[in-house]
C-alpha cells in the first residue's frame, strides 16, 4: 500500500474482482477543485475503463452535465463557488440529472454530513482519503444501475418507436382501406360515410347540402376502342380534372366504374349547379393528350340540393341520380339539377 502526498491511497488487488475494463467505457465526470486528486484519480479511473473528464467546481460540472449527460459523476464536497452538495441539488432538480449517478467524496463520515448528503440526492459515497480500490468497487455497484437504466430507458424508446409505427401503419390501412387504387380518390365506401355523416351535420347545424353525381358518356366506346389499360389512363386523367375543378371542401370520390361523386359541403342546389357546370366544362375542354380521340370525351352531372323534406342521404343520392339520368336521356354532356 502506498500513500501519496495526497488524498488518495494506492493499494493491489487482492481478489479477482472483475475487471470493468470490458463493462465500462462508460462517460465519467469527476469534479474536485484539488488538480493533484484530479490528476491522480482520473488516471485511474482511464486505466479501468472510464472515459474521464474532470471539472473543478460545481458551476462548471452542472455546465458540463447539461451538455454531455455523462452516467457517473463522482464529486468533492468542498469547493468554491458551487459545492458538491449544491451541485446535487441543482442536478437532482432537472429531468436529465435524475438519472446520473452521484458518488460524493466526503472528508468526515459525520451522520449530519451523510443524511445531508443523501437528502440532496447523492447514491453513494465514499471517504477521503480515497482508496481506489473502494472507489472502483463502488463504480461497479453504480454501473450496474446505470445499465439497468439504460436498459429501460432503451426500452421504453423501443416501444415508443415501435408505437408510432403501429400508429403510422394503422393510418396507412385506414388510408388505404378508404381510397381508390386507380384515382387515388376517396373510394365508394367512404363517400356514403361522409355522405351519411355530412347530411346529419348538415340538418343538425342548419347548412345547406348539395350532391354532384358523376358518369362519363359512352364510356365502354373507349375501352372497346383503345383498350382497357387507356381506359384505366383516362379515369385517373378525368379524377385530377373534378379534383382540381372542386373547392377544397367538396369531397370528390370515385363510386365506381366510370362514375364519381362531388359531396359539396355548405353548398346549396344552385351554387352545386355552378360548380357541376365548372366541372363539365373543364373535363370537355381538357382532353387527355395521349388518344386520339374521333368524339371528346364528356360527362353528365346530376345535381341535388338537401332540403327539410328529405330523410336521409339516401334520398339526396336517389335525386341526383335522378337528374343524372334526365341527363343521359338528353344530348349527355350536361348538368341537371
Ligand atoms: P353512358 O353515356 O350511358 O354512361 O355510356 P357508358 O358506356 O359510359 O355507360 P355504361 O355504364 O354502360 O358503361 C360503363 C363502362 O365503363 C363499362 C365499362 O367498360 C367501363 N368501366 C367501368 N369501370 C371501369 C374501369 O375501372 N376501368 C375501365 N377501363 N373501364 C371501366
Ligand atoms: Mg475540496
Ligand atoms: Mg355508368
Ligand atoms: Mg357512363
Amino acid at each position: 500500500e502506498i500513500d501519496i502526498k495526497t488524498d488518495i491511497r494506492y493499494s493491489e488487488s487482492r481478489s479477482n474482482a472483475p475487471t470493468i475494463s470490458q463493462a465500462a467505457n462508460l462517460d465519467l465526470l469527476l469534479v474536485d477543485d484539488d488538480p493533484i486528486i484530479t490528476r491522480q484519480l482520473s488516471k485511474k479511473l482511464s486505466e479501468a475503463g472510464y472515459q474521464v473528464a474532470v471539472c473543478r467546481d460545481g458551476e462548471s460540472a452542472l455546465k458540463y452535465v447539461i451538455q454531455h449527460r455523462p452516467p457517473l459523476l463522482i464529486t468533492d464536497w468542498r469547493m468554491q463557488p458551487m459545492d458538491g452538495l449544491s451541485l446535487c441539488k441543482a442536478l437532482r432538480n432537472t429531468a436529465f440529472g435524475q438519472s446520473i449517478y452521484i458518488i460524493m467524496l466526503t472528508a468526515a463520515e459525520s451522520e449530519d454530513e451523510l443524511v445531508d448528503a443523501f437528502d440532496a440526492g447523492i447514491d453513494d459515497y465514499v471517504t477521503k482519503p480515497v482508496s481506489v480500490r473502494v472507489l472502483l468497487s463502488r463504480l461497479r455497484a453504480g454501473q450496474r444501475i446505470v445499465l439497468l437504466q439504460q436498459e429501460v430507458e432503451k426500452e421504453r424508446r423501443d416501444v415508443q418507436r415501435y408505437t408510432a409505427e403501429l400508429l403510422t401503419a394503422n393510418r396507412r390501412l385506414e388510408l388505404m382501406a378508404h381510397t381508390d387504387i386507380l384515382t387515388n380518390l376517396p373510394n365508394r365506401r367512404y363517400a356514403l360515410n361522409r355522405l351519411a355523416q355530412e347530411f346529419e351535420a348538415g340538418r343538425r347545424y342548419n347548412r345547406p347540402l348539395s350532391l354532384l353525381m358523376l358518369d362519363l358518356d359512352h364510356f365502354k366506346s373507349i375501352n372497346d376502342t383503345f383498350g382497357h389499360d387507356a381506359g384505366d389512363q383516362v379515369l385517373a386523367h378525368i379524377a385530377g380534372l373534378i379534383k382540381h375543378a372542386v373547392r377544397s371542401n367538396d369531397i370528390a370520390c370515385r363510386l365506381g366504374g366510370e362514375e364519381f361523386l362531388v359531396i359539396a359541403t355548405n353548398t346549396d342546389g344552385e351554387t352545386a349547379l355552378l360548380l357541376a357546370e365548372r366541372i363539365r366544362a373543364t373535363i370537355e375542354k381538357k382532353q387527355p393528350a395521349t388518344l386520339k380521340l374521333t368524339r371528346p370525351i364528356t360527362i353528365s352531372i346530376g345535381v341535388a340540393g338537401s332540403s327539410p323534406v328529405l330523410n336521409s342521404h339516401k334520398e339526396l343520392m336517389r335525386l341526383a341520380d335522378k337528374a343524372l339520368y334526365a341527363v343521359k336521356q338528353g344530348a349527355r354532356n350536361g348538368i341537371n339539377l
